[in-house]
């Protein structure tokens, strides 16, 4: 409500928000969450929620009249289409030369990734967080987020047998072949759930392709995880299609200026509340661009320089080879990945054997590798258009791709095989202009003290992406998630 009181208000409700949220609550503060997107629990006009992969819609994308899919080609036929604009779930913001794909509703990025819930090998942790204590990390933090997440393995003997596997046993095949490290990835998907899938005793999801605009069935998403316990507690609660726009300081705490959105994006209404403590967990982009912007308009004029500094795009790059007729991926490709190769001590790539869920054969292994790109961006306020810039360069890609192609040319000469060229244009290798993966921009021990706490301003913390400085070696939301936990069990412990 304008006007109201809140002893603790959070930004975002990804990972950090909800790690942020849940553990307030328990600690007995009470949290309001204020999130840009909608809370994606009514079912739309065909009697689902979230819409499907194949078939994209008014409630895919955030805020575009045209669909930015991220395999904009397929056989040589543009795949892109016309779509009414609506807060959906996928917002594919375009900033520096860079695609960067982000979910949008209660939930953020967990509603739309692949589940993929990944801890970097131990020894590569310092190059990760280097402030950061990794005995407390392996032993508490990483444990606690990796069984709240409800993460899980595949069943080996299921994944050996299963038809919807099909890609990523090839995928294996190929890999082992060429002398790479092949490894099982954890997901929070329900295996079990989709087992009967597979048996046809249960509504499809995985199995049905979803999961780019959303799965309406066996992920676990953060709905179903933190923030259904979040909620649990009685002390948390959430405003969907609010957008928060300022923070600034006020008599010993904060004022925030909210705009509430409908759903075709339009502003319905500005409030402002007054918070003792405000978490900034709005994703990477989202908490970088408010805090360049706040202390460029002077709103937060006690920030430091290291506010924007140190983004990086996790060295995502995909690519696509074209097997012989006699290795078919399948039609029925789970699309929840499950598969990695790991070449990172060699040649700086983690490749993830993903689906491509067209429900035809394709005879196409694709992939998503996480390079260890050096390249670092950097978020600026741009005073005479009133906007944050993001300085990345589409070039700065090249050493993500030479990284990955010490896995693919390896294995194309070994199986006699190419790439795909008819996946992001035409005759193009790799998409190298998108990132899943935003991280840093408020950058841990830098921007922050190290437990988030933003320089400058008591009472202002960071708990999300934004404290990663642009680089996991695997996907991030399980170290993002663990890392939220060390700092808030400070941070009650210290300042509550
Ligand atoms: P995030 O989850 O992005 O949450 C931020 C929230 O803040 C969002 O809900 C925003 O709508 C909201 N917000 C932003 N600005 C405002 C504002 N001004 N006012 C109010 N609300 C605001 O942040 N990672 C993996 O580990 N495994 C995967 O398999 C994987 N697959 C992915 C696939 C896709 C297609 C995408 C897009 C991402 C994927 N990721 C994956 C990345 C992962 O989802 C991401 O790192 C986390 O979601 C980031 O968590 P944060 O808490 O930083």
């Amino acid at each position: 409500e304008p006007g109201a009181q809140v002893t603790a208000l959070v930004i975002g409700t990804g990972y950090g928000g909800s790690v942020t949220a849940l553990r307030l609550a328990q600690a007995g503060v009470d949290v309001h969450m204020v999130e840009m997107g909608m809370a994606w629990d009514t079912p739309g006009t065909d009697g689902k929620i979230f819409a499907n992969t194949t078939s994209p819609d008014y409630r895919s994308f955030w805020l575009r009249t045209r669909t930015k899919q991220p395999l904009s080609n397929f056989l040589g036929f543009p795949l892109d289409r016309d779509v009414p604009r609506y807060t959906g779930i996928l917002d594919a913001e375009e900033m520096g030369g860079i695609v960067v794909y982000q979910g949008r509703g209660v939930g953020g990025g967990s509603l739309v990734n692949g589940g993929m819930a990944v801890t970097p090998e131990r020894s590569r942790f310092p190059g990760v967080l280097p402030s950061v204590d990794a005995d407390e990390m392996y032993e508490v933090y990483y444990p606690r987020a990796n069984s709240t997440l409800g993460v899980a393995t595949i069943d080996p003997a299921w994944f050996e047998t299963t038809e919807a596997y099909k890609y990523a046993r090839v995928g294996r095949k190929h890999a082992q072949r060429s002398n790479f490290r092949f490894m099982f990835v954890p997901n929070v998907y329900d295996w079990d759930y989709m087992k009967q899938e597979a048996a046809g005793a249960v509504t499809k999801s995985a199995l049905a392709g979803e999961i780019l605009y959303g799965n309406n069935h066996g992920k676990k998403s953060l709905p179903k995880t933190y923030l259904a316990q979040a909620r649990a507690t009685g002390r948390v609660t959430i405003s969907p299609l609010h957008r928060v726009t300022s923070v600034t300081p006020a008599g010993g705490g904060y004022t925030v200026t909210i705009e509430q959105l409908d759903t075709s994006g339009a502003v319905t209404t500005t409030k402002t509340v007054r918070a003792q403590r405000v978490f900034f967990a709005a994703g990477s982009v989202g908490t970088s661009k408010l805090l360049v912007r706040l202390k460029g308009t002077g709103a937060l004029p006690g920030l430091n320089n290291e506010v924007g500094n140190g983004w990086g795009e996790n060295g995502n790059v995909m690519c696509g080879r074209a097997n012989h007729l006699w290795d078919p991926t399948g039609a029925l490709q789970s699309s929840i990945p499950t598969a990695g190769i790991d070449n990172w001590a060699a040649g700086g790539a983690f490749a993830e054997v993903a689906p491509l869920p067209t429900g035809i054969e394709t005879w196409a292994s694709f992939y998503l590798s996480i390079t260890k790109n050096p390249h670092r961006g950097r978020f600026t306020w741009n005073a005479a258009t009133g906007k944050v810039d993001l300085d990345w360069q589409t070039a700065w890609k090249q050493p993500s791709i030479t990284m990955a192609k010490s896995i693919f040319d390896k294995i194309n000469a070994t199986e006699g095989t190419i790439y795909r060229t008819d996946l992001f244009g035409t005759y193009k290798i790799w998409g190298d202009h998108l990132t899943y993966h935003p991280l840093g921009g408020a950058v841990l021990d830098k921007a922050t003290d190290n437990y988030g706490r933003l320089h400058g301003h008591p009472g202002l913390y960071v708990t999300d992406g934004a404290l990663i400085p642009g680089n996991v070696s695997v996907n991030p939301f399980v170290t993002i998630t663990a890392l939220a936990e060390r700092n808030i069990e400070k941070v009650i412990a210290e300042d509550f």
